[in-house]
């Protein structure tokens, strides 16, 4: 809690700052960032939103969403960067642009398990359902007025990262904070149409062969879905389109971990990784240099994609043998 009074006293004190999420952005990455914008706005201090990709067609009702910008040469960086929801520097997809800080302050915020701590400031909260508790806590520190715009966009990072308060990480604060902002006017109905009822014939057709390739190991506790470059290219599907299929996996009774492999550039594969109840995927992860929660995490491994799924499945199984921890 020292960290976020540091955060406030910090950003009271400035008048421009950058806000940054990660790569492949979610709803909890542009829910968060779009609500602390509007927040630090009507506190006279501008704000710069970058993000490396762009925003997903499901998540262009959030407000403000057009104004997130990658980096560019031309725009001056302010002193103070956030960085939000991201466990490592590398996340944003701007590691070495970052490497060099010529003087900036990091804030860091974050509720990832496996964050590295990079920043000057770092407030991480692991048991946070979603960054954007955190900011809500943020925006109320700084007494700003929740309106219907950040209360939308906070719903909406919370939502996205709780499975609709589902999830394990799901805690009575998060329902608390959920029913605030229903009555600050959030608006479900946008959500539910805009991001769960949405669904495009690019991720139709990704969904098509994925269940087609379905694969199981481990008695079927272990299930997977793995697409090729090609694959992911001739779908008319848009990277964001991949996102979410891994429940299609994690629902089938039997599965315990569910993975999706994406090879999202040529030799490159981006594993995703979910558990139900009680294997650390977290831990998985680490073994191949990602991280994330307990019961999601991701990592990026290069090589054959065959070689990929084979290595990681059968440390999937090691894992299992082990109890759910790798040593
Ligand atoms: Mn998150």
């Amino acid at each position: 809690m020292e960290e976020l009074l540091k955060i406030r006293n910090l950003l009271i004190t400035n008048k421009e700052v950058a806000i940054i999420s990660h790569s492949n952005p979610d709803g909890d990455a542009l829910g968060s960032q779009i609500a602390l914008s509007l927040a630090l706005e009507k506190l006279g201090i501008q704000t710069l939103l970058i993000n490396k990709d762009p925003v997903p067609p499901s998540y262009h009702f959030l407000p403000n969403s057009e104004i997130i910008m990658p980096l560019s040469k031309k725009a001056q960086l302010p002193g103070v960067l956030i960085f939000l929801d991201c466990a490592t520097l590398d996340r944003t997809g701007y590691e070495t642009e970052f490497l060099n800080k010529q003087g900036r302050i990091f804030i860091n915020i974050d509720h990832h398990i496996s964050n590295d701590k990079y920043a000057d400031i770092n407030w991480v909260e692991e048991k946070a359902a979603a960054t954007a508790e955190m900011i809500y806590d943020l925006i109320s520190l700084l007494q700003v007025k929740i309106d219907k715009d950040i209360a939308t966009a906070l719903y909406t990072g919370i939502s996205t990262d709780t499975g609709s308060f589902l999830y394990e990480n799901t805690t009575s604060t998060t329902h608390q904070i959920a029913s605030d902002l229903i009555n600050k006017g959030a608006n479900i109905s946008e959500l539910r149409i805009n991001f769960y009822e949405n669904m495009s014939k690019g991720r139709l057709n990704l969904l098509k062969k994925g269940l087609n390739n379905l694969s199981f190991a481990q008695n079927d506790k272990i299930g997977w879905m793995a697409f090729t470059y090609s694959e992911l290219t001739n779908s008319d599907a848009v990277d964001s389109d991949g996102d979410g299929l891994i429940n299609y996996v994690k629902n089938i009774s039997e599965v315990e971990v569910a993975l999706v492999f994406r090879e999202i550039e040529p030799g490159k594969t981006k594993v995703s990784l979910r558990s139900k109840s009680w294997f650390d995927v977290n831990q998985l992860a680490a073994v191949f240099q990602g991280g994330g929660h307990a019961r999601a995490a991701g990592c990026v491994i290069e090589g054959d994609q065959q070689e990929i799924v084979k290595k990681v499945i059968s440390k999937a199984q090691e894992s299992f043998l082990q109890g759910g921890h790798i040593r």
